[in-house]
């Protein structure tokens, strides 16, 4: 059974998973329009990710005694100076996301929720994998540079991603 603390928590993470969901998806309308098909579709394909993220905290919080409350959720950004800045915000956004799992991790630990806190873990394991990836992804688009064919094989490279993942 939840604890009225804990099931906030959850339901303030769910609206976070949600907002990612968004964020990547509108990333990706700005990608398509600026040409880089590639980016789009990684993008598109990280905003389901995103959702599957909200869904597992959304069950685990109705089939605990709780119930999952959707609240608002915030418009995300829909300007980028490029795609290099695109991606350095996906990464500070998923670094923000590590952060809010740990404060979760904490607060179950220390509310002797070993139930959520176990539950929990698949989330921390999935930021570092998501940290990785886009450390990565910003390390690419350093060594190719985006000076001239640059953007095109940036985009070129993010776009296989698609089907590696
Ligand atoms: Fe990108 O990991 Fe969920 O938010």
């Amino acid at each position: 059974m939840l604890k009225k603390k804990m099931a906030n928590r959850l339901n303030e993470q769910i609206n976070l998973e949600f907002f990612s969901s968004n964020l990547y998806l509108q990333m990706s309308a700005w990608a398509e329009h600026k040409g880089y098909e590639g980016c789009a579709a990684f993008l598109q394909k990280h905003a389901d990710e995103e959702m599957q993220h909200m869904k597992r905290l959304f069950t685990y919080v109705n089939e605990t005694g709780a119930m999952a409350q959707i609240g608002t959720i915030d418009a995300p950004a829909s300007d980028y100076q490029s795609i290099k800045d695109l991606f350095e915000k996906v990464f500070e956004h998923e670094c923000l996301i590590t952060q809010k799992i740990n404060e979760l991790a904490h607060t179950a630990f220390t509310e002797q929720d070993y139930s959520t806190f176990s539950f929990l873990q698949w989330y921390v394991a999935e930021q570092h994998e998501e940290e990785k990836l886009f450390k990565g992804i910003l390390d690419k688009i350093e060594i190719i540079g985006e000076d001239g064919k640059g953007l095109f094989f940036i985009d070129k490279e993010i776009g296989k991603l698609v089907t590696k993942s």
